[in-house]
């Protein structure tokens, strides 16, 4: 499979996030990237550099004043006093208070939606790679590739059109559906990391081009907490496009296969021209901050279900916390991926 990476991730190296009330090492390290590719290598597949695609097509997707915050956060939080290395957000704005402030302490909170998302020195550079990576791999599929796995670091899916947040800043799977509807008017991203999709649900949810299906621990009591609930379907243009398929604590690989078959008869309904998928592992029995207990052996299955739908296939990775375990699971799905 063709496959799309960079060292770029490597300035991107936020310390720790706050994790309830408590400061705690990161879980989104440089070295799950490492991990990754290793699967990529002992696979034999054929790695390419990103291609630079400039903001244009970021800007499709991501606010302006956001992009502008991202890019400048980390030099403007330098000038306060007795700085940190790490953009944190301190107080946000909630269902009471809405206004966008001007200084960069309460621009943090207004473009941060969690404790999760720190920005270090280089993270802007960072995540413009990973959504070149993301473009440069979707427009493999331009070229008549099938199917093309984008080795993204920091991942994407939380991230909203103004918000960065649960270690994402640009949305890559996002940008990069935009991206395709040039050629596919109609598409389909299917999301099984354990964590709801919150940002690209929010991206598409007026669009009747893009379905969104999601499966992910219930979020009544699990990260994003705030979305992920059955009863969120679309709305206006997008009504119905929307699917989200929360699977309670602990649910094992019966469980989530059951909800695969959901997932994708709702997709084959929607007659799209080319899939992505939100590839996580963190919905592996060993992830460290999983609900859920898929096993390496699943992933191959899960991977087996999606290819045959027999659709040019995007893969953008997401999440997946168990670093010794990343190399065999992503082995896992891009085996079962090609037979
Ligand atoms: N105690 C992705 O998988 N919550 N993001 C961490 C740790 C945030 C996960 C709490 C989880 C965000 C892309
Ligand atoms: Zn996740």
């Amino acid at each position: 499979m063709l496959v799309v990476q960079s060292d770029a991730h490597r300035s991107h190296q936020p310390r720790e996030i706050i994790s309830r009330g408590q400061a705690i090492p990161h879980w989104e390290v440089a070295s799950r990237a490492d991990a990754l590719l290793s699967a990529v290598t002992t696979g034999g597949h054929d790695l390419r550099p990103p291609v630079t695609h400039g903001l244009g097509p970021i800007e499709a997707i991501h606010d302006k004043g956001y992009l502008e915050f991202l890019k400048t956060a980390w030099g403007r939080w330098q000038e306060l006093p007795d700085p940190t290395p790490y953009v944190h957000p301190y107080a946000q704005p909630n269902r009471r208070m809405t206004g966008l402030p001007t200084g960069i302490q309460g621009q943090a909170g207004y473009y941060m939606a969690t404790n999760s998302a720190p920005i270090a020195e280089g993270t802007w550079i960072a995540s413009l790679a990973s959504a070149d990576i993301a473009l440069t791999a979707a427009n493999a599929l331009l070229s008549g590739e099938t199917a093309a796995y984008a080795l993204c670091r920091p991942p994407g899916h939380h991230a909203f059109s103004d918000l960065a947040g649960g270690f994402c800043y640009l949305n890559n799977i996002a940008i990069a559906a935009n991206h395709l509807t040039q050629r596919w008017p109609q598409l389909a991203i299917l999301d099984i990391d354990v964590h709801h999709g919150n940002g690209t649900q929010s991206i598409f949810y007026e669009r009747n081009d893009v379905l969104f299906v999601s499966l992910h621990g219930d979020p009544s009591d699990y990260f994003p907490f705030f979305a992920g609930y059955a009863d969120e379907t679309g709305s206006g243009l997008g009504a119905n496009k929307n699917l989200n398929l929360p699977l309670p604590k602990g649910a094992g690989d019966a469980e989530f296969l059951v909800a695969l078959e959901v997932a994708l008869k709702k997709i084959r309904d929607h007659k799209p021209g080319a899939l992505l998928v939100s590839l996580g592992f963190d919905g592996f029995e060993k992830d460290p901050i999983g609900c859920l207990n898929i096993t390496n052996a699943c992933f191959g299955e899960i991977a087996r279900r999606v290819s045959a739908l027999e659709l040019p296939t995007l893969l953008v990775q997401e999440g997946g916390y168990d670093v010794p375990s990343l190399e065999s699971n992503l082995s896992s799905f891009l085996d079962g991926f090609n037979n």
